[in-house]
């Protein structure tokens, strides 16, 4: 065998070619570094891209090649693909070392890295530490599994200069094949089931998101969840914190003072609920985490509470819009299932004064509104209805609220402000999907907020 083709075959294969496979062949070539790469699809969706970027490699599509996988010098695993795949495993067997490119991006950057994982609540925990980031003027680069237009998986954070710190979202998928990532602080927000389709079981998917801790400096520990807390925790540099009052004088938590709930650090009041554009009891909890993940990466306290008065949410959930004439709107307009709705009217109306006016409708994909009926009574004083299967949810709701139709979106908002009140929130949480009136619900929320803002 001649020597150029034995390098060539003990070279990096990079497995997967999505978002995370084109960033980890963006960052081999920048290092001068050969790679193969491969997708168990004929069309990977980064497919054109690739071809565009890299027109001398010729990726292996369509089936994993054991022959290729088996005498590869490294794996770089995407995070779709599990450590299970036969061929995959059969690698790790073999002693070929199988990696992922948060390893590569930790193995990368000596700057800082926040890291945050946990089932629910990651995106809105990582984008406020990036907001409160910027607010105390650092360069900060945010990204990791961060879905959304704007955000980046991690290796190409690195293609935009160097950060003064890194904020990542990380996925269980992503911490699966990532040995040491020592981070500067890390948090596992919570652990509730998901991803068991993926997972044998609960401790396995448990174990994955826990991996987040090794060799991180400070562990952010949320007291509310004994499934998110490491099982041995050292005795110094752990910040806790939780919905109660804290016990310890660093804890992070909630009090009550003089008919006024606060955040605190301690017995140190750090701002007011009331304060707070964010709704519901989970995001006080995001709240919390994020100032603690900040209070150990060594962010000022005035940027972060300043940044946490700011924070409006992530878009199109449960999205604070503005408040116009004494009422505060909100756009859920991912809220495109029962439950999602449920969850924010609750919400929404935990935080006001007045009642919710609601605006919901579109595609019912066969769904049962009457489960809504116990959260819409004595908090919904009127349903302003848009979308083909409006006349669905008006049978449902007709008996709790009063119920009005709509022609489109800007009508809905309309009608909504002719109705509501000083105290009151208008909140579009649809309950259904998009398609028939929008091209998806980001459009939606789109189109909501371009009425309430013209409102002004
Ligand atoms: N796939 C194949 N064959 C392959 C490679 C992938 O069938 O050879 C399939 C996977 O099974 C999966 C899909 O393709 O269903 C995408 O896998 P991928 O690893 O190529 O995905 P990327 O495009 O690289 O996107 C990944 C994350 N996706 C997943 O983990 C499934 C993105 O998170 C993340 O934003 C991106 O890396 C950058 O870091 C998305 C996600 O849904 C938002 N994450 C899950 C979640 O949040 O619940 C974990």
């Amino acid at each position: 065998m001649r020597s150029e083709e034995k390098t060539q075959e003990a070279a990096t294969l990079i497995v997967g070619l999505g978002r995370t496979g084109l960033s980890c062949a963006r960052y081999f070539r920048s290092r001068g570094r050969p790679f193969r790469i491969m997708d168990s699809r004929f069309s990977p969706p980064a497919l054109a891209e690739f071809r565009r970027a890299f027109p001398d490699v010729e990726p292996v599509l369509g089936g994993f090649s054991r022959k290729e996988i088996l005498s590869a010098g490294e794996i770089v695993l995407s995070p779709g693909i599990s450590l299970a795949t036969p061929e995959i495993a059969e690698a790790v067997q073999l002693g070929i070392p199988v990696i992922g490119d948060i390893d590569i991006f930790s193995r990368a950057v000596s700057e800082p890295v926040a890291a945050v994982t946990g089932s629910n609540g990651k995106s809105t925990v990582v984008t406020l530490l990036g907001e409160m980031a910027r607010e105390a003027g650092l360069k900060v680069g945010v990204g990791g599994n961060l879905d959304g237009r704007a955000s980046m998986p991690a290796l190409d954070l690195l293609r935009t200069g160097v950060h003064d710190l890194y904020v990542l979202e990380l996925s269980s998928f992503q911490l699966e094949t990532t040995q040491q990532l020592n981070a500067r602080a890390a948090v596992v927000l919570n652990v509730s089931e998901d991803h068991l389709d993926r997972y044998e079981s609960m401790q396995q998917y448990r174990a994955a998101k826990l991996r987040i801790f090794n060799g991180c400096q400070y562990r952010v520990v949320n007291l509310d969840d004994p499934l998110a807390q490491p099982d041995t925790l050292p005795d110094d540099r752990v910040l806790r914190y939780g919905l109660s009052a804290p016990e310890r004088d660093g804890d992070f938590g909630v009090v009550s003072h003089e008919g006024q709930r606060w955040l605190v650090q301690g017995r140190r009041r750090l701002v007011a609920v009331s304060e707070l554009r964010l709704v519901g009891e989970h995001n006080l909890s995001n709240v919390l985490a994020a100032l603690a993940m900040g209070t150990a990466v060594g962010l000022s306290e005035p940027s972060m509470v300043e940044a946490v008065r700011q924070f409006r949410g992530l878009p199109h959930r449960c999205q604070w819009v503005g408040e116009y004439k004494g009422v505060a709107w909100f756009n859920d307009s991912k809220g495109t299932n029962v439950a999602a709705a449920m969850n924010a009217i609750s919400s929404v109306a935990n935080s006001i004064p007045g009642q919710v006016i609601l605006i919901a409708g579109g595609v019912s994909k066969g769904a049962d509104f009457r489960i809504m009926v116990p959260v819409l009574r004595g908090h919904v004083g009127t349903v302003v209805l848009i979308g083909q299967d409006a006349g669905q949810l008006e049978e449902a709701f007709s008996d709790v609220a009063d119920i009005q139709r709509a022609a489109s979106l800007d009508e809905a908002v309309s009608m909504a402000a002719a109705i509501a009140s000083p105290g009151d929130a208008v909140l579009l949480s649809p309950a259904c999907a998009s398609f028939d009136m929008f091209q998806d619900f980001a459009h939606r929320g789109r189109v909501f907020t371009a009425a309430v803002e013209a409102l002004q």
